[in-house]
């Protein structure tokens, strides 16, 4: 396991990597392959016939390919876009042609605004019922309340597979079964489970799934929306440009075939290239091993955070790779910029989930999150440093 960006110094320490919910690192195989295809093979895709045109047009297709291996999906599948938030964007945005006043849309109180904000704005637009699934006290979602407020009026249910803020891991199927019940769709978020749980789209029976390369050892601006090909080849896309039509007459256009439907311009070639390394790196590390190792980092983590004196640790049943916390009386801002001088990269803020803050009743938290290459040692420095920041404030 070769990460090079780790191998340095901030402020004199150690770099002790801690914002993996953010943006996980890259592996020396993917900053290579970026590096080599715009040495070796760069050219535009699906249009030139000489020799470049063709190896990166291949290597673009097998990209597809490899995805949806890694989710069990077919590869007609796989729709390329620039991350999470574009996949919700251009799904919601297809459904502003489908959906009719006073159908509903169910999201969840602790989604990220990505997964919550297309959904509203188009709520709005088409005079749409945006229905949200509340939290427990022990936050976990509310399967009671899931139960009610899903039903034969609604038509999609949009919700997170792991919480960015609270670390929860959704009930999903049995969500997605619920949705199917009443004949509803289903997006699932996976920006933050695509590198820690295996995910089998076919075995969820999930409709559609987003998820961003950069959360899972990729490049950035490369991400993927999944959707079911029976459900997209109806869907009209909603960007046009070149390399998604069929046939254009000065009157009206015709669709190219799937996934090229939904990927109208020229795509992002060296991040799907990059995400093609970031999956084999994942399948070289096994994803069982892990969600094995950061679920072990995730339980030391909580039991140390526990010996701190006046924090709050927003932890759960079912609890993924991160962990928010507070400590009273000091910002959390302040907790993070104390930190980042002892070289530790954490995250404060209100995580781009403000309806999930304003039913917390806070402003933001600290959080940490892990993968791979974290150790038991980053969490004995991140519990040390955090000592110090409630010797400060004292
Ligand atoms: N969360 C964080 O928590 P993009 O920016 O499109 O790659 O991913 C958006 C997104 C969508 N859903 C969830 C659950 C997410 O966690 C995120 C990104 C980052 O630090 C940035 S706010």
């Amino acid at each position: 396991m070769n990460f090079p960006i780790l191998n340095q110094k901030i402020n004199k320490n150690r770099l002790v990597y801690l914002d993996n919910a953010a943006t996980t690192q890259k592996p020396i195989e993917v900053i290579t392959a970026i590096k080599e295809f715009y040495e070796k093979d760069n050219a535009n895709v699906h249009r030139g016939l000489h020799e470049l045109s063709l190896r990166s047009s291949i290597q673009y297709e097998d990209a597809h390919k490899t995805i949806a291996e890694f989710i069990n999906a077919n590869e007609e599948e796989i729709i390329f876009t620039s991350g999470t938030t574009e996949s919700i964007n251009l799904l919601a945005n297809s459904f502003e042609q489908i959906l009719k006043p006073n159908d509903e849309i169910i999201v969840t109180e602790m989604e990220h605004h990505s997964n919550f904000v297309p959904w509203q704005q188009l709520a709005i637009r088409n005079k749409l019922k945006l229905k949200i699934i509340p939290i427990k006290e022990d936050l976990s979602l509310d399967l009671e309340a899931a139960k009610k407020l899903i039903t034969k009026k609604t038509k999609m249910v949009a919700v997170t597979h792991i919480s960015n803020v609270l670390g929860t891991i959704n009930p999903i199927k049995e969500i997605i079964k619920l949705a199917h019940q009443n004949n509803a769709l289903t997006i699932i978020d996976a920006a933050q489970s695509i590198s820690h749980l295996k995910i089998n789209v076919k075995n969820l029976d999930c409709d559609f799934l987003a998820f961003s390369g950069h959360k899972m050892f990729g490049p950035t601006g490369i991400g993927v929306l999944f959707g079911k090909k029976h459900l997209l080849d109806k869907l009209p896309p909603s960007k046009f440009g070149g390399g998604m039509i069929k046939e254009v007459t000065t009157k009206h256009s015709t669709w190219n075939d799937l996934p090229w439907k939904f990927e109208a311009g020229t795509p992002n070639i060296s991040g799907a290239i990059g995400l093609t390394k970031a999956i084999e790196f994942i399948n070289k590390m096994g994803i069982n091993n892990i969600e094995k190792h950061n679920n072990e980092l995730t339980k030391y983590a909580i039991s140390k955070l526990k010996t701190l004196k006046n924090i709050k640790i927003y932890s759960t049943k079912n609890q993924g790779p991160l962990i928010s916390f507070t400590l009273k009386d000091i910002h959390p801002h302040d907790v993070s910029e104390i930190l980042n001088i002892d070289g530790i990269a954490t995250r404060a803020g209100n995580h781009c989930a403000m309806p999930l803050m304003t039913k917390l009743k806070i402003q933001g938290t600290n959080r940490i999150s892990f993968q791979i290459y974290n150790t038991k040692e980053d969490i004995d420095i991140l519990i040390k440093a955090l000592t110090k920041v409630q010797e400060v404030f004292k």
